[in-house]
């Protein structure tokens, strides 16, 4: 973005905002009553989600940058996450489906206003159209969320996409060998990149191996088939009172029929795909996994630096591939497909230490705790990432086939509970050298 002239940035804002509403529209153009009934006790309704876009987006675009008159102060408390439980806000009065619709067009018609007139220069919210791209970013983590809501729900099909690139890449070998050594984590230059992103900082990794691609159903399947789910020697306490406590067997979605296995997906019935990265598990089951294949989880450092570390520079890439936005040709992302591509479906994608997927099809369950980097700052708001530090919750890395581009690059941090699974995550194991392999 550097040498991109003030037009260029609001064009670009403009873009990934009117990008999110189309992806809003498509999760909500559904009747009245799927859209107002909770689907699952984890999850908001889904016109709870749509009428929460627009009120973020009133408060930091129309209000805060735009410097404009409010339009519903009145519901500013209905829709601040923190002041309702997710199985609370069923409960609430909220905007009805064609209230919360009129609402998200206004605020939007403003914020654009807002956009045309800002100056896209100098510091804090409107330097490079931060807070445009905040809430664009926003709009589409609500709108995964939203379809992890579509795929809770009972009943029939209501989403559809083409099937995703079947494998391109010729063999692959198990794992990648990441060589000692600093690298450059986090970013103090990517202009939408957000608090807990930032400051670029030196970490010292140890040479481990890391698998090439996520953990497929079919090996996930061969650990769940030997009992993986009934020895506790895979198992940390807080795992095993887990498993044990909610009768959890298998990912979330699986179903057994005979010798098989099989899943509901967005309300389509199917065999497991052998070869696709697992989904739905939780932290504890992705721990259990690796234990067993004598593994471990990556650290979150070294998830990144097996992302964006490139030897032959010493320079850390913005994505695995290079610099350059994703393609269709690179990651399975932003909802055109309804669910992870086979392993090996994108060489192109391939980072420099040759780990291919880490970008796209599913997010990656981390060993790390999600906590500020050396120099952290809270912007804009303490609320945005600062409140979830702490052990409490892991860190997550690299998109899904449900997250847009403009919400996943190399230096992403996400992060959930250890015991969640209804988001689209999955994992790979990593390793440590033996003596006689580190390079
Ligand atoms: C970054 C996905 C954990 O959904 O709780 C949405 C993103 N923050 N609204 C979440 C978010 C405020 C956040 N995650
Ligand atoms: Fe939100």
């Amino acid at each position: 973005h550097g040498a991109d002239t003030a037009e260029d940035l609001r064009a670009h804002a403009a873009t990934a905002l009117d990008r999110a509403r189309r992806r809003t529209a498509a999760l909500t153009d559904i009747d009245d009553e799927e859209l107002t009934r909770q689907h699952s006790k984890l999850m908001s309704p889904l016109v709870w989600d749509l009428a929460h876009v627009g009120s973020q987006e009133e408060i930091w675009l129309v209000r805060d940058v735009g410097g404009r008159e409010p339009l519903r102060p009145d519901i500013d408390d209905l829709y601040d996450a923190f002041q309702h439980p997710r199985s609370d806000r069923p409960a609430l009065p909220l905007l009805g489906p064609d209230e919360a619709r009129a609402y998200v067009g206004q605020v939007r018609e403003k914020a654009l206003d807002a956009l045309d007139r800002a100056p896209l220069e100098g510091g804090g919210l409107t330097a490079s159209g931060f807070a445009f791209g905040m809430i664009a970013q926003h709009e589409q983590q609500h709108d995964e969320t939203m379809l992890a809501t579509h795929q809770l729900r009972r009943g029939d099909p209501l989403l559809d996409a083409p099937a995703p690139p079947g494998r391109r890449a010729g063999p692959l070998p198990e794992e990648v060998v990441v060589p000692a050594g600093p690298f450059v984590m986090g970013t103090s230059v990517e202009p939408w990149a957000l608090d807990n992103e930032r400051p670029a900082h030196e970490v010292y990794v140890d040479a481990f191996a890391l698998d090439t691609v996520p953990v497929t159903c079919e090996r996930y399947a061969a650990f769940v088939d030997a009992g993986g789910y009934t020895d506790p020697r895979w198992w940390n306490d807080e795992g095993w009172a887990y498993v044990t406590g909610n009768g959890i067997t298998a990912p979330r979605f699986w179903y057994r029929d005979g010798e098989r296995w099989r899943r509901r997906r967005f309300g389509v019935d199917e065999p497991v795909p052998a070869d696709e990265p697992v989904l739905h598990v939780s932290f504890h089951e992705a721990a259990a996994y690796a234990a067993w294949a004598g593994k471990r989880l990556p650290t979150e450092a070294e998830w990144e630096k097996a992302a964006r570390y490139e030897p032959a520079s010493g320079r850390s890439l913005r994505y695995p591939w290079g610099d350059d936005e994703p393609t269709v040709d690179r990651a399975n992302l932003g909802q055109r497909h309804l669910r992870p591509a086979p392993v090996g479906a994108y060489p192109d994608g391939a980072s420099p230490v040759g780990a291919h997927q880490l970008i796209g099809d599913v997010w990656e369950w981390t060993a790390t705790d999600f906590r500020g980097y050396p120099g952290f700052a809270a912007f804009p708001y303490r609320e945005y990432s600062e409140v979830f530090f702490g052990s409490d919750h892991k860190v997550l890395r690299g998109g899904s086939f449900g997250t847009d581009p403009v919400a996943i690059r190399g230096t992403f941090r996400n992060w959930d509970f250890p015991i969640r699974r209804q988001i689209f995550t999955g994992f790979r194991c990593a390793r440590d050298l033996s003596r006689d392999e580190v390079v």
